[in-house]
Order: structure tokens, then C-alpha cells, then sequence
């Protein structure tokens, strides 16, 4: 319970089990040994690359291809046509939609996908795009989710049978009639209209595959950028029709996904096919802007928020209306039964009598997605809504936001806490998180400061939020996804010698998955982390499960790992109590070790146990020769990880250019596996915040062309522009999960961008200011200063 320390680790205190364990992986990534798709070469490779639309709504008359075919190094060229023909031009989505993989009828966002070439390099197949000639007769495009719904607008879905708009789905949760009571009676009500842009997870390593498919045998190896190889492999064996044995997806490092690699691309399937029909491997692999104009973006969230309050500050009520955009196709990854996925969570960390969400899905002319970026699910929407318009609750009844937030915290005594729109928080004790950020910030020598400041016109903001989320999604009774419950296998092998073998369903991107789920077996097992291996990202060689994405690893893989490790443990007690000759009831556990009750002199190694029961000893009933064990675990809640953080900006009244000058995180994640890990995905999430909050942003013109489809356009934060992170942590352990760990991989992502739109919108209080949008870009700023009166 304390303020991050960051010791240097030296070998003689490397911990067995939980700790600062150095990551496994780093030795091969520093040295440039990283294995990432494009590092994948195999024999008589061939290379793909897609042709994409240049307009966002469009009308396909006719696609000539015969230049391209007629190209000397082009082995085929692939269109809709072609991929009907197969039954593969259109994909069911993750969504109950479906989606264009090669464009047939029409083109409905730039940058969607309308023919592929497969040529011996990379070279000649992006020179034999331009030898296709395709000829559109433009559309209007409908690019405003706003003005989606109006009567007349193009009807970009008209592939879809009797449709006539662009409604995707309507969905609410809460009870509309109660909270409108307590709005009707509340002193205080104040609402404002909170957009979440549209921004990008833009990984360092784009999206690709390379498809190898033996005729002979039927087996296609997809070498892919996923972070859930099972859930691909179940995918195509029901969509593509080849039979699940004869696929075998392969996911190597991968830079980065941040739930840009959760979907499948119509680039996987393209080089799939490509590979069937040239009979070779094929490697497809996009550029920066086919990323970032393609690919699953994120949020994209137009909000009316409404907080009904008491004068003295009692929040009663939260309600707001959601319009979502959602692209040209329903493509966003989540749980069926929540098409807005756990945005209903949007109740935050408050103690409330009533809250009602509705959210309403649209189509416009831009690419799929929605659900990326470190969005557990859209918990970023939901935090940065509530967590903006306490803020606006604070300005209205002129009061310290910090203590408006203390005021209505749910208390520690109200845990398992069912809140107003049915989850139920696990555990949290929100008061000592919060009170930490303001000691490690000098909450009130800041507003001193500021107070000074303002004075001399100069502009300084403190931004305050507090998070809780909703990860490790999730128990099968409520939660699947394409009907596939959200499951985790995982699997502890225990060679003879003591070394162990964990094999995992879920993937790493980043987020050091072969050191941290050692440490857990590490911990059950006493086994040193470096004895053992972890295995994940091949289907042939781990068990099913649904993958990484809104922070499930630990929640939901992890419990299976420790359970899995108990279970060897159980065999090993049984084991060391035949070559002890006692009873298993009589020996002590302690960490690698069992000895006999009243007698720690005598004992036996987890090494020694492991040798013996694949030796000679006398096995006791139960036991067969291994001391291997399996389980799929289901979790029986999700985890609800929380945390307080502060942000403190100045803004040059000059330019409106805002300086991120600290930043305070305290987060609590439960039993923490590896702070030093931990502490990473905090600092990479803070990073995220700062960027969305002040630079990320894929913005449209009125034709629908993207604006953010290089890093020309599409800014993010580096070292220069965010400042050195000032952590903490308190615990805060799940009480159902084994081992009492939530998730963080998203913790950062969700509550940093309210804290600095918070403290940016504190620093224009003078101009009367109480609410702006995001990224809050110095030009932004700079209106929003211009449009008020000046300050004193
Ligand atoms: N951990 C821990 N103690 C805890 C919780 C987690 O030591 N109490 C460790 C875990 O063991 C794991 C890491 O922290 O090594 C993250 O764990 P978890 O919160 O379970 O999240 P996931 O592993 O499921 O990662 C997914 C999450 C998501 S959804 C996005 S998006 C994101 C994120 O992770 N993408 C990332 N962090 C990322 N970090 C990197 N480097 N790259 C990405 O693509
Ligand atoms: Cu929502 S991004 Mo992560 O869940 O892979």
C-alpha cells in the first residue's frame, strides 16, 4: 500500500512467484530477435496486397483486371466476384452482421477493400493495383452519425434485405421511469453533450498473415496478428468450411494489438485464398495508413449526459443517450448480449439511487470497429462520461471536485455492490485510493498554487478522475461471443526433473505473458519462474479459449493457471506422502516443498516429487504417472479494478498549446503478479490518455475522406509529451478470484483521458469554460479561450 519504489532487482532477491521478475521476453526483443509476422519467410512465398476504394460511398460498375493479370510477376487477382464464387465475399461479423471481405456491389467507406493481388514480391503486387481499373459511380456519403437517421439519407446498408435507413440497434439498461423520478425531484440537474472521438489503437506492428495451404493433406497454417488464435481458428472453420483439424493458427510476438488484432481482416482471408488458389504460401502484410484508414478503430461515442444531484452534493442520478457510430458494417468485438458493451457501467464509483442508459447504433460511410484501444468493452466511454460530467457537477454547485468524488463514493461496507444497471462491483475500498493520489499530488498546495497563479493571469488546471472497471469478461451463464463462452483453458505439465510447461489460450502482445502466468505457477508451485515455459499463440499446441482482450488474461486465464497449478500440487502432496510413508493429511506445504507435520527436516522437493512419481515410487490411488493437470476455468463475476488519478496542465494563453507538467497514478488491480509489469501497462496506458486527450484523432471530410490516415495527420504521443508518471497502488483483492488479481491491462487508458480534459477545462475556467471535446488540440483551445469573456 504504497508509492511505487522501483527498485533495481539483483539476482540474489529474484522472487519465486510474485514480484518484480524480469521479463522473460525482453532478452530476445532488445536484441532485435523478436519474431513478428513479417519476419515469417517460407519456401516459395508469394505476396499479396489489396486494392482499396478511394471514395467512401460508392456504386461498383465494372472492375477490369486484365492489365494487372497480364502483369509478369502476378500469379492472380482476386475479386468479390471471384470470393462470391467461393461464398466467401461477404463474412458474418463478430456482431450478427455481416461484412464485405472483397466489394461486390458497392464501396462504403475509403479504404474498404476491393481486390487483391498475389505477386512474387511486395513490389510488383502493390505496381499491379494501379493496373486495375474499376469503374464507380459515386454515391452520397453519409458521414455525421447525426445526421445518419435523417429521412433521405443514402441507405448504406442496402445489401441488407427491406432495409430502408441506417439504424444499427437500439439497447438500454437501467430503469428509465425510476431515474426520471429522481431527476424530476433533484435540486440540481446538469447535462451536457460529451463526444468520444474516433481514434485509432495504431499498434507499432500493422495487421498481416501469411496463409500456407498443403493441398495434399487439406491443412492450412495461418500464420497471423491475432489475439485470439482459438476463437480465428473456430471462426473460419465454421465460415470457410474447413474442418478445425485442418487449421492451425499461429501467432508469433506481435507489436502491440491494443484490440486492433481482435477481428479477422478481410487481408486474412485474401492471402488464405490467394494461398489455395496459387497452391503456395502467401504473406499479406498492411501498411501504416491501411491501418489506420481499415482497421478496427475506437470509441467514436456522441453522449447526452445528465447528473441529477442535491445542492450539498449528493449525486443521485446518472442517464444519458448514446449515439454510436459504428461504421459502414457492425464489426465491433463483444459480448453478444451487449451490443454497446459494458458502457452500462457508466454509474462509475458513485453510490447512486437510479441510473438509465439507451444507446442507439448507426451506419455512416467509415470503417468497422469500435471496440479497440484499451476500451475494456467501452468502459472508456463510460468512465470518461461520468467522469466529465462530475466535473461539470462540480462547477455547477461550485465545489472541489476531489471532495465531490469522496462524497459519493460506494463505501467499503456496500461490497459485493450491485449497482443500478445490474453488475455487481466485487470488492473496493475507493476512499484510501483516492486520498493517496492527493498526498502523492499535494492536492491542496496545487490549488494554492493555481490560485496564485490565476491571479497573475496565468493558466494552470488540475484534473481529477476516478475509475472503476469491469474486466476479465466472463462467466459463461451471461457472456459469449459468436456463441463461443468466454472460457480459458490452460495446462501445467511437470517434466520428471522439476522444469514445468504452462500452455496458455490467451496471447501476449506486449503485455509479458511468458513471465507474469510463470510467476503464477511459480507461486502455487515454488518452481523459479525461469524453470518455466510458457506456451501460448498455436492452436496445435495450447488448449481452447477466447483470448486477449478487455484485460481477461488474468481474470479469466490466470484463475485456470492457478487452478491448474493446485491441481499438480494436490497429485504432488498425494505423491510426496507415498515416498514420505505417511499420510498426505500429515504434510506441511511450503512454497516448492511438503514435509512431515512437526518435522520440517523431513520433506521432499517439488523437483524430488516430480522425479519420484515418474520413477519408481508406488503411485497412491488417483495418481497415474504424471503430475500434469488441465483446467478451463469459469470465472464466476468479472474483476472490477479502480483507481484515482490527477493531472496537472498549464496552458499557454498564447498559443492554447496545453502542457501535460504531472501526472498521478494510483491504481489497484487486486494481488499484483509483477508490479514492475503492472507498472508498465500503467505508464503505456497513461501515454495513451495524454494522447487521446490532447493529439489522436481519425477525423472526416464532408466526402468521407479520412483525415488521420498517416502519422502526418494522426499524432501520438511520444516521450516529448508526456511527463514522468507519478504512480501508487493500493490492494484490493477480488474475493472470487483464485488468486485475488484483477486486470490493468486497460486501467491507464480508461481514466486518463477525463483526468486531463479535467484539469485542461479547470485551466479555462476563466473563460467561463465547463466543458470541451476532445482532442483538446491548441487550436481547440484556443477558440474555447476566444469565445468567452477574458479573464480578470
Ligand atoms: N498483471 C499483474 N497483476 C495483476 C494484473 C495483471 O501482474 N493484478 C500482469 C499480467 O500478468 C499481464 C499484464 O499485467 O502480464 C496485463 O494483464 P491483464 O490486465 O490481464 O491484461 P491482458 O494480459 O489480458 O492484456 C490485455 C490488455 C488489453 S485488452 C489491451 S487493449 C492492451 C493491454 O492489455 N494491449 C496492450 N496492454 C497492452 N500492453 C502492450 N504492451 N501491448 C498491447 O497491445
Ligand atoms: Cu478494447 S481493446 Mo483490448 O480489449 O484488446
Amino acid at each position: 500500500q504504497a508509492r511505487e519504489a522501483n527498485p533495481a532487482m539483483t539476482s540474489a532477491d529474484r522472487p519465486i512467484g510474485f514480484g518484480r521478475v524480469q521479463r522473460k521476453e525482453d532478452p530476445r526483443f532488445i536484441r532485435g530477435k523478436g519474431r513478428y509476422l513479417d519476419d515469417i519467410v517460407l519456401p516459395g512465398m508469394l505476396y499479396g496486397a489489396v486494392l482499396r476504394s478511394p471514395l467512401a460511398h460508392a456504386r461498383i460498375v465494372s472492375i477490369d483486371t486484365t492489365e494487372a493479370l497480364a502483369h509478369p510477376k502476378v500469379h492472380a487477382v482476386i475479386t468479390g466476384k471471384d470470393l462470391e464464387g467461393l461464398n466467401l465475399a461477404w463474412a458474418p461479423t463478430l456482431s450478427a452482421d455481416v461484412m464485405a471481405i472483397l466489394a461486390t456491389d458497392k464501396v462504403r467507406f475509403q479504404g474498404q477493400e476491393v481486390a487483391f493481388v498475389v505477386a512474387d514480391d511486395r513490389y510488383s503486387a502493390r505496381d499491379a493495383l494501379e493496373l486495375i481499373d474499376v469503374e464507380y459511380e459515386e454515391l452520397p456519403p453519409v458521414i455525421d452519425a447525426r445526421r445518419a437517421m435523417d429521412p433521405g439519407a443514402a441507405v448504406i446498408r442496402d445489401d441488407l434485405e427491406g432495409r430502408t435507413d441506417n439504424h444499427i440497434f437500439d439497447w438500454e439498461a437501467g430503469d428509465a421511469a425510476a431515474t426520471a423520478a429522481v431527476f424530476a425531484r433533484a435540486d440540481v440537474v446538469v447535462s451536457e453533450e460529451v463526444v468520444y472521438p474516433r481514434v485509432h489503437p495504431a499498434p507499432m506492428e500493422t495487421c498481416g498473415a501469411v496463409a500456407d495451404y498443403d493441398p495434399i493433406d487439406g491443412k492450412l497454417t495461418l500464420y497471423e496478428t491475432t489475439q485470439a488464435p482459438h476463437a480465428h481458428r473456430t471462426l473460419y472453420a465454421m465460415v470457410a468450411g474447413i474442418p478445425e483439424h485442418k487449421i492451425r493458427i499461429i501467432a508469433g510476438d506481435i507489436g502491440g494489438g491494443f484490440g486492433n488484432k481482435v477481428g479477422i481482416y478481410p487481408g486474412y482471408v485474401c492471402a488464405v485464398v490467394g494461398s489455395i488458389v496459387t497452391g503456395k504460401p502467401v504473406k499479406w502484410v498492411e501498411d501504416r495508413s491501411e491501418n489506420l484508414m481499415s482497421t478496427s478503430f475506437a470509441r467514436d461515442y456522441i453522449m447526452q449526459g445528465e447528473v441529477a444531484a442535491t445542492r450539498e452534493g449528493k449525486i443521485l442520478a446518472v442517464r444519458t443517450k448514446v449515439l454510436a457510430d459504428h461504421g459502414a458494417f457492425n464489426a465491433t468485438a463483444q459480448p453478444t448480449k451487449y451490443p454497446a458493451g459494458f458502457f452500462s457501467i457508466f454509474t462509475g464509483s458513485y453510490d447512486l439511487e437510479a441510473a438509465h442508459c439507451s444507446v442507439t447504433g448507426v451506419y455512416t460511410n467509415k470503417a468497422p470497429g469500435g471496440v479497440a484501444y484499451a476500451c475494456s468493452f467501452r468502459v472508456t466511454e463510460a468512465v470518461y462520461l461520468v467522469e466529465r460530467m462530475v466535473d461539470v457537477l462540480a462547477a455547477e454547485l461550485n465545489m472541489d471536485p476531489a471532495e465531490l468524488r469522496l462524497k459519493n463514493f460506494i463505501r467499503p461496507e456496500q461490497f459485493p455492490y450491485p449497482n443500478k444497471t445490474g453488475w455487481e462491483y466485487d470488492s473496493g475500498d475507493y476512499e484510501p485510493t483516492m486520498r493517496m493520489a492527493m498526498d502523492i499530488a499535494g492536492y491542496p498546495e496545487l490549488r494554492r498554487e493555481q490560485a496564485e497563479k490565476r491571479a497573475r493571469g496565468e493558466l494552470m488546471g488540475i484534473g481529477v478522475s476516478f475509475f472503476t472497471e469491469t474486466v476479465g469478461a466472463g462467466p459463461r451463464k451471461h457472456m459469449d461471443i459468436v456463441g463461443l463462452g468466454m472460457n480459458d483453458g490452460a495446462e501445467v505439465r511437470v517434466h520428471p526433473t522439476g522444469k514445468a510447461v504452462v500452455r496458455l489460450s490467451v496471447q501476449t502482445q506486449g503485455q509479458g505473458h511468458e513471465t507474469t502466468f510463470a510467476q503464477i505457477v511459480a507461486e502455487e508451485l515454488g518452481i523459479p519462474p525461469e524453470d518455466i515455459e510458457v506456451v501460448h499463440g498455436d492452436t496445435d499446441q495450447t488448449p481452447f479459449g477466447l483470448g486477449t482482450y478487455g484485460s481477461r488474461s488474468t481474470p479469466v486465464s490466470g484463475g485456470a493457471v492457478a487452478l491448474a497449478a493446485r491441481k499438480v500440487r494436490d497429485k504432488a502432496r498425494a505423491v510426496a506422502a507415498a515416498m514420505l510413508e505417511t499420510r498426505p493429511e500429515d504434510l506441511e506445504w511450503e512454497k516448492g516443498r511438503f514435509y512431515v507435520k512437526g518435522d520440517p527436516s523431513v520433506g521432499k522437493t517439488i523437483q524430488e516429487i516430480a522425479l519420484g512419481t515418474h520413477g519408481t515410487v508406488a503411485l497412491p490411488d488417483g495418481v497415474d504417472g504424471n503430475l500434469d493437470a488441465e483446467v478451463t476455468y469459469d470465472p464466476p463475476n468479472l474483476t472490477f479494478p479502480f483507481g484515482a488519478y490527477i493531472c496537472v496542465v498549464d496552458v499557454d494563453p498564447g498559443t492554447g498549446k496545453v502542457k501535460v507538467r504531472r501526472f498521478v497514478a494510483v491504481d489497484d488491480c487486486g494481488t499484483r503478479i509483477n508490479p514492475m509489469i503492472v507498472e508498465g501497462q500503467i505508464h503505456g496506458g497513461l501515454a495513451d490518455g495524454v494522447g487521446m486527450a490532447l493529439m489522436e484523432f481519425i477525423g472526416f471530410d464532408e466526402q468521407g475522406n479520412c483525415l488521420g490516415g498517416s502519422f502526418m495527420d494522426y499524432l501520438i504521443p511520444t516521450s516529448m509529451e508526456v511527463p514522468d508518471w507519478e504512480t501508487g497502488y493500493t490492494v484490493t483483492p477480488s474475493p472470487h478470484h483464485p488468486i485475488g488479481a484483477k486486470g490493468i491491462g486497460e486501467s491507464a487508458t480508461v481514466g486518463s483521458p477525463p483526468a486531463v480534459v479535467n484539469a485542461v477545462v479547470d485551466a479555462l475556467a476563466p473563460f467561463g469554460v465547463t466543458h470541451m471535446d476532445m482532442p483538446c488540440t491548441p487550436a481547440r483551445v484556443w477558440e474555447a479561450m476566444q469565445g468567452r469573456p477574458t479573464p480578470p
